[in-house]
């Protein structure tokens, strides 16, 4: 009985901790990343802070989604930075004069008052808004707070399926790696290969200052992300009638798309609309996924470069995503779960956590951001997703081993998968936030 109480105590000083990190990382009207290596508002890291900041404070958590959907552009699209003015410009690269969003990207529609990114990152925002909701639905319903997150969640889908379908096939592409949250994926280099980077010397790395070098992406990748970024907002930041130097559709980030409308539907219903919509375009997606970027041969979903209309044939945690969406036939589900456990991501046996990229994958580098490491908000959706589809036992054990990483790496931003140690920053927020929702 005494350990018991212990194993309490100890449970609700790490939740404190946790709340620690949030309440640190906490700017006014919303929460960086990390204080030193990201110190503006990211979008999908917004989205999981918010889903942690809902247990702490629901209010906290709506106004995290509200500040980051105030900086959203006419076409629809949420930018996957919003500036704070009062960084200075050399505290993160690229800054707002880089991307100079107000002026830039006038003709589709970038915001006045505020600095943004032009290019976006995967949408969860409509998941975690419904979960937000859910949290208290009595305060949620006194502020009007679905009624006036959920046009702007409806215009951010759009945007995606509308102007981003370049495959014409019903799934969004990225044109920028950054924009599918995984930078540096082994994915990306073979797409990126023909892109010139831009010349060593025209731009600085700040990260660099703060982030241990073996551990962020090489210089090689940052030219080529200045590059791709520079012409994007070159051409207006124009989705249509051009050729991008770099478009995938990229499983992961379509499956949250899917996943959210789910959770637009869940908001239509609330607000006495018809979610039947929603749910079709759910579905529609879930079914562009399987028939277009499933693999029978590794079993799983993988990415599919638009230019070539080549898979890409690296096994990255992006395509294990689609575990998440409710709706998957039955046997993808089951091979996925297989794949997990299998050699190549090794959970349960060389892994407690999930890793990025393919253990025994060329390009696999136990240190380096996405081509290895284990990442929090991953393995949160994922323990989400074994749950969905039955896998009980795994989801509990993948719950047990998030929440034991967290705490013996000081909330890392990612951890080597194999030995848990601790990479990039510490007293990371979407880690915090992901330990605030498991322990609620
Ligand atoms: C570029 C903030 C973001 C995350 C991304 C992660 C990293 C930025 C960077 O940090 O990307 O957007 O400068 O490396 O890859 O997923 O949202 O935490």
């Amino acid at each position: 009985r005494a350990t018991g109480r212990d194993e309490e105590l100890r449970r609700e000083e790490f939740g404190l901790q946790a709340a620690q990190v949030l309440e640190g990382n906490w700017r006014g009207a919303s929460t960086v990343p990390s204080l030193a290596l990201y110190p503006h508002q990211w979008s999908w890291d917004s989205a999981f802070i918010a889903i942690g900041l809902r247990h702490l404070s629901p209010r906290r958590a709506q106004c995290e989604l509200e500040t980051l959907l105030d900086a959203q552009w006419a076409d629809g699209r949420v930018p996957h930075i919003v500036f704070n003015p009062a960084v200075p410009l050399g505290a993160y690269f690229p800054s707002p004069d880089f991307w100079r969003s107000s002026t830039a990207g006038r003709a589709a529609g970038a915001p006045d008052g505020v600095e943004t990114s032009g290019i976006v990152q995967p949408p969860v925002h409509a998941l975690a808004a419904w979960l937000v909701h859910e949290s208290d639905p009595e305060l949620s319903r006194r502020r009007g707070f679905l009624e006036r997150v959920q046009p702007r969640l409806a215009a951010w889908h759009n945007y995606l399926t509308g102007c981003r379908d370049f495959g014409g096939a019903g799934l969004a592409a990225v044109v920028h790696p950054w924009e599918s949250g995984m930078d540096n994926s082994p994915c990306w280099d073979e797409p990126l290969d023909h892109v010139e980077p831009a010349p060593a010397g025209s731009f600085r790395r700040a990260d660099l200052e703060c982030g241990e070098g073996a551990d962020r992406p090489t210089d090689l990748d940052y030219g080529r992300y200045v590059r791709l970024a520079a012409q994007y907002r070159d051409g207006g930041y124009r989705d249509a009638g051009r050729e991008h130097a770099f478009a995938v559709e990229d499983p992961g980030f379509n499956a949250l798309l899917a996943l959210s409308e789910h959770a637009l539907a869940e908001i239509a219903a609330e607000l006495g609309q018809d979610p039947a919509p929603h749910r079709a375009r759910a579905r529609r997606l879930t079914g562009a996924l399987v028939q277009r970027l499933w693999d029978e041969d590794t079993g799983m979903f993988l990415c599919r470069d638009v230019r070539t209309g080549r898979p890409v044939r690296e096994m990255s945690v992006t395509g294990l995503l689609p575990l998440v969406l409710p709706g998957l036939p039955g046997r993808i589900a089951g091979a996925l779960v297989h794949t997990m456990s299998g050699p190549h991501f090794g959970l349960g046996t060389a892994t407690d956590l999930v890793p990025s990229y393919d253990l025994h994958g060329p390009a696999f580098d136990a240190c380096r951001y996405w081509r290895g490491p284990a990442w929090f908000n991953v393995n949160w959706l994922l323990e989400r997703g074994l749950r969905q589809h039955g896998a009980t036992v795994r989801a509990d054990a993948l719950e047990q081993a998030l929440l034991a990483a967290a705490d013996a790496s000081g909330f890392a931003e990612y951890v080597d998968p194999r030995t848990g140690q601790a990479r990039g920053a510490t007293g990371f927020s979407w880690t915090a936030a992901v330990v605030v929702d498991l322990l609620a």
